[in-house]
């Protein structure tokens, strides 16, 4: 019987971590970055993360026109959870399709947050039309942990 039981809960404890990708063992705790937008810059352009550590990034759009922050590919684990990632009213049309992007409304504020897995250089910028070539563009950095 004291056998079933050990069954039982090894297949339950199977089972809570295969359905939470929060029950990752996270080997690092998440940081938490604030990166403000201007017309046109962002006021970092360089983010040293550790590879499995998780970034909560709060994009803060201070300036007269919309801005996101975006990278084409990153390795990454679980999902990217974006709050409301979609342009407004500016007309902005998406013609990439970045695995990590979230723009901030003109005055406001959005947050991300994401995983990164495997140490390298990963190129972050924004996709409005222009703005990267103007200087919105910066280095994530993931370094091994
Ligand atoms: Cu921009």
């Amino acid at each position: 019987m004291k056998k079933l039981a050990f069954v039982l809960w090894a297949a339950l404890a199977t089972v809570l971590v295969a359905c939470g990708g929060a029950a990752e063992p996270e080997a690092v705790p998440a940081v938490e970055l604030s990166l403000t937008a201007t017309d046109i810059a962002y006021d970092m352009n360089h983010i040293e993360v550790m590879a499995g550590q998780t970034i909560k990034l709060t994009l803060h759009n201070k300036g007269a026109l919309e801005h996101d922050f975006s990278i084409m590919e990153v390795p990454h684990t679980g999902e990217v959870m974006a709050e409301e990632a979609e342009h407004g009213a500016d007309g902005h049309e998406m013609t990439m399709d970045p695995e990590v992007h979230i723009a901030a409304p003109i005055g406001d504020s959005r947050s991300i947050e994401f995983t990164p897995s495997q140490p390298g250089e990963y190129e972050f910028f924004c996709t409005v039309e222009g703005h990267k070539e103007a200087g919105m563009v910066g280095t994530l950095v993931v370094t091994a942990p």
